[in-house]
């Protein structure tokens, strides 16, 4: 009997090594079927003496689980084998490496601004952000721009509700709207930066967009004077670009600071018909002064208690600055050959 099965498992295994599909299946009938080999060979073990049942019992177990893995594993290397063949059929090699996804990467933009929100939360400021669809209230009257003042113009204002009876909308001109929020939000004292994107009806040019990045700084507090806002810009400028730069300040007209300047950078690009400083020599930056108590006064604070100053950098021309981008119309290009070029800085 043993040997009648080891001969049952040898035949049967030759034969399902060189079965195809169709035979698989007579198979499995012919030799585990209820009329199939090991299923008489089984009904001949009463007829063994009592003490070779059990050995003879444990030999036949195990040609059965030989012969259904040997079934089940030629039928896995047929359909296998099948699909193979269907996919070079339709021209494709499933062994090629996949065409995966480029990495991505933070726009230089974006890594500017977690730069600077990383240095000021470390210097106690919080991160306060406004919404881009602002009310004519915060973004110029809170801010000591009068409805007839030609600063509504300069920055041509993208309005998006303007009709008689309806508080107009507009998209922001500027983060400095942020300053009344913060203040009416946090009141005094405070020290914030308030990144965001800005919107302007603007002639594009190497250095100009309709949509652009600005961060607003704003600290108000007892006591505070031109000498902090100073110290606060050339921290900034230190940390962005890990080495003094060369600056200048000089008066600038904003009616919502008292005095204010203008802090510009010296040009990187400069050579004959520099077209990113126009062949001054100098990028405009960073204006900044101190909040002019109307601002205070507007947003609840006490301008006899408190004093503060503020400032816009301009992100999109620090990003410019920081990685030698000549032409501010990159960045929203979309375009990978430019943003490829920047995992390495400006990556996480
Ligand atoms: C303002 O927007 C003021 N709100 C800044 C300010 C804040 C002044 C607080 C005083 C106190 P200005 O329009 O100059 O200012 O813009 C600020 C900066 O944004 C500029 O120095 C420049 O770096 C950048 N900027 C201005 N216009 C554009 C533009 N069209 N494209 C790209 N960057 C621009």
């Amino acid at each position: 009997m043993r040997d009648r099965l080891e001969e049952l498992r040898r035949r049967a295994l030759e034969r399902i090594a060189d079965a195809d599909a169709g035979a698989l299946d007579e198979l499995h009938g012919a030799l585990l079927g209820r009329s199939g080999e090991l299923t008489a060979l089984l009904r001949g073990l009463g007829g063994l003496p009592a003490e070779e049942r059990p050995l003879v019992g444990r030999l036949a177990n195990e040609v059965k689980s030989a012969i259904q893995e040997a079934l089940e594993a030629r039928r896995d290397e047929l359909r296998r084998a099948a699909l193979e063949a269907d996919l070079a059929g339709a021209g494709l090699d499933p062994t090629l490496p996949g065409a995966g996804r480029p990495p991505g990467a933070a726009h230089p933009v974006l890594a500017v601004a977690r730069e600077l929100q990383d240095l000021f939360r470390s210097l106690g400021f919080v991160v306060w952000e406004g919404p881009e669809v602002e009310t004519e209230e915060h973004n110029f009257d809170a801010l000591n721009i009068p409805p007839d003042h030609p600063a509504r113009d300069v920055q041509d204002t993208i309005w998006l509700v303007d009709e008689p009876g309806r508080p107009r909308l507009c998209l922001r001109t500027h983060t400095s709207p942020v300053q009344v929020r913060a203040l009416r939000e946090l009141g005094a004292p405070l020290q914030v930066v308030a990144p965001g994107r800005v919107f302007r009806q603007e002639a594009q040019d190497a250095t100009h967009e309709h949509s652009f990045h600005q961060m607003e700084g704003l600290v108000v507090d007892r006591g505070i004077g031109v000498p902090h806002m100073l110290h606060a810009m050339s921290v900034l400028l230190e940390h962005v670009f890990g080495r003094r730069i060369e600056t200048r300040l000089r008066p600038g007209f904003f009616p919502f600071v008292e005095p204010g300047f203008e802090l510009d950078a010296r040009c990187p690009f400069c050579r004959a018909g520099c077209r990113v400083c126009k062949g001054s020599c100098w990028v405009e930056l960073m204006p900044g002064g101190l909040v002019h108590p109307h601002v205070l006064e507007a947003a609840g604070v006490d301008s006899e208690e408190y004093s503060g100053f503020a400032f816009g950098l301009g992100l999109s021309r620090i990003a410019m600055l920081k990685w030698g981008i000549d032409d501010i119309r990159w960045m929203m290009s979309g375009d990978l050959r430019f943003l490829g070029q920047f995992p390495a800085q400006a990556g996480r």
